[in-house]
């Protein structure tokens, strides 16, 4: 795209003063007169990053805005502006930025100054501007709309880090989110000495291809926070801060999503591994604080983090969505999006939530997420690794084993140095093979049961220890005379180990559960060794169809690991723990009258 890029836009670099004085590097790269059939005034369209609007220097191209060819070709002005405190920006830089409620200077002011400064400086502009960001550019898209300057036409926040404790990157039901976290702060993101061009790397390497080993033999949370674990302030703050403290309450975006007037279009993926609850977290916010909106939608498919932006969407790992998801969400929906709100475009209008549904692969359209159409209905389990919609009725009824956090359940069958984004629809086999992983599965289905919707697990447990986790795994089980509509699926390529799509167990969805917050996520409690206990959670949304001949399964294991640190299962800051504070546990889920367990699904009326 250099080439194209050169011939037809123009680019001019400024360091845009914010009302405090502090200037942001900010990248303009204009349409060039007589190359685009749109031949003017322009839009803008921006993103805003901390992750470097590079290449600098105006006679370097390539921004970095959009990857949408349609609305590349089309013809916007093209805005990258590096955010305070980084790359070629000044100022100091917080992680997740606090907002501060017109009370100062945050993120919403900068883009509001950036908009009116773009306004009158850039020549042939047609008024209105667009922002959109993936990841961390999606909290900013989020963060600059809050109190937005009337300018802004259209918004986009694509997998938005929202509340970095609460499901995003940083921690899940508790539970650090160990690999992801450490290999972005230790080997990579670190603050900066700005304004600056040149990357600051910490060039930290585990020295393994084998992250479960590495973990394993580093031990403690508290051992990856030395030099020796690749030291780096911003992930001494994550893991120090280890409740739902003020550290993140602070950080929540979703807490201030008022006064947004563009219209709106968040973007997930069922299978995103760092940022899935940001995008609904968002697009409920607006709903909720910003009824004046111009619009609010929202996108979800079946794509990884990011997904919906590069490649055609059509797979991830062994499972086939059927079509090309990604490439139908940037042609029919992101561009007429933005080619409408922004360049006055006629469009059908778009309904309020357009979400991918796996499994049985099609798109739907409903009026509300999670549409109004779906009830809770309790799958239990039950005696002999049963799942029913039915509730046990035996007066004893329950299922143990022994969680070693010296032999913690890995998260994928395979060896990695990272956490493959696949793993979030692998096949569960593996698991169900280990004597520390319970299996609850339903008979075949007799007809397609779908579920659209947050899963709630409401389990009765009792451990010997003080502390643990407890991961959820709800699988869809292939039948063992599938046949795939799809050449390449579970195909065998020679020489390499072949994969069985019958009897395939795709995780659906799988989210872990630290027992000590059961009650409060700012003030843990200890389990007391023995006791039956309530251990009620809500796992993040789905969109998936179980098909007729297929089964359902839930699998129950109390570690899950690099993905997720391990507990001592002693009741303690994890932070803080020592190697010989890991302890063996026994683990009993009890699944009998009066303590009965399973998974509450929101299933949709067929
Ligand atoms: N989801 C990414 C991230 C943000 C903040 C902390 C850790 C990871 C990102 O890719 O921006």
């Amino acid at each position: 795209m250099v080439e194209y890029f050169k011939t037809h836009y123009a680019k001019h670099e400024y360091h845009i003063a914010m009302r405090d004085g502090v200037k942001l590097f900010t990248a303009v790269y204009t349409p060039i007169t007589g190359q685009f059939t749109d031949a003017g005034p322009y839009p803008f369209l921006m993103s805003r990053t901390p992750y470097s609007c590079a290449p600098y220097g105006e006679d370097k191209v390539m921004p970095r805005v959009v990857g949408n060819e349609g609305l590349i070709r089309s013809g916007y002005i093209l805005v990258c502006q590096d955010v305070r405190g980084r790359w070629d920006s000044e100022g100091v830089w917080l992680e997740m930025t606090p907002a501060k409620d017109g009370k100062g200077v945050d993120e919403s002011t900068d883009m509001f100054d950036t908009v009116e400064w773009l306004l009158k400086n850039v020549p042939a502009n047609n008024g209105k501007v667009g922002i959109l960001g993936i990841s961390y550019p999606g909290f900013y898209a989020a963060a600059s709309i809050i109190d937005g300057h009337r300018a802004i036409k259209a918004a986009s926040p694509q997998a938005p880090v929202t509340d970095l404790w609460m499901g995003d990157d940083a921690y899940h039901g508790g539970a650090a989110m160990l690999e992801q976290n450490h290999s972005f702060y230790a080997e990579g993101f670190a603050p900066q000495k700005n304004p600056t061009t040149t990357e600051p790397r910490s060039n930290f390497d585990t020295g393994t291809k084998d992250a479960y080993a590495y973990y394993l033999k580093m031990g403690t949370m508290g051992a990856l926070d030395t030099p020796a674990g690749g030291t780096n302030p911003l992930y001494h703050d994550q893991v120090a801060h280890a409740t739902y403290d003020d550290y993140w309450k602070v950080r929540n975006i979703s807490a201030h999503m008022h006064g947004v007037k563009a219209a709106t279009m968040e973007v997930g993926g069922w299978f995103d591994a760092e940022d899935l609850s940001g995008p609904v977290k968002i697009f409920h916010a607006i709903d909720a604080q910003s009824p004046a909106s111009a619009e609010n939608v929202l996108v979800e498919g079946p794509w990884v983090h990011g997904g919906w932006s590069r490649g055609d969407g059509r797979t991830l790992g062994d499972v086939s969505f059927g079509s090309a998801t990604a490439a139908f969400y940037r042609e029919k929906i992101e561009a007429p999006f933005f080619e409408h709100w922004l360049k006055g475009a006629s469009w059908t209008e778009m309904p309020k939530a357009f979400v991918f549904e796996t499994g049985s692969n099609v798109w739907k359209k409903y009026a509300s997420w999670p549409p109004k159409e779906v009830s809770a209905k309790m799958l239990y389990f039950r005696e002999g690794g049963g799942l029913s919609w039915s509730a046990p009725t035996e007066k004893v009824g329950k299922d143990e084993y022994v969680s070693d956090p010296a032999h913690p359940v890995p998260f994928t069958e395979y060896t990695t140095d990272t956490t493959p984004q696949r793993y979030m629809a692998d096949d569960q086999r593996f698991a169900a093979r280990r004597p520390d992983v319970l299996t609850y599965v339903t008979e075949p289905l007799t007809e397609d049961v779908t579920v659209a919707g947050p899963l709630m697990p409401k389990l009765r447990i009792a451990s010997t220890g003080t502390d643990s986790d407890f991961v959820v795994k709800l699988i869809d089980v292939y039948p063992e005379d599938f046949k795939s509509g799809d050449e390449a699926q579970g195909k065998r390529v020679t020489g390499a180990a072949p994969v069985y799509m019958q009897g395939y167990e795709q995780l659906v969805r799988g989210e872990p559960m630290r027992a000590k917050f059961r009650n409060s996520w700012e003030k843990p409690e200890a389990l007391m060794p023995g006791k039956v206990t309530t251990v009620d959670f809500t796992m993040q949304d789905v969109n998936h169809t179980f098909l007729k001949g297929h089964r359902i399964m839930v699998q129950v294991q109390s570690s899950w690991f690099p993905l997720v640190d391990r507990n001592p299962q002693v009741f303690e800051d994890i932070y803080k723990a020592k190697p010989e504070d890991f302890k063996k546990a026994t683990e009993t889920v009890f699944h009998q009258a009066g303590a009965a367990s399973g998974v509450e699904l929101m299933v949709l009326a067929h």
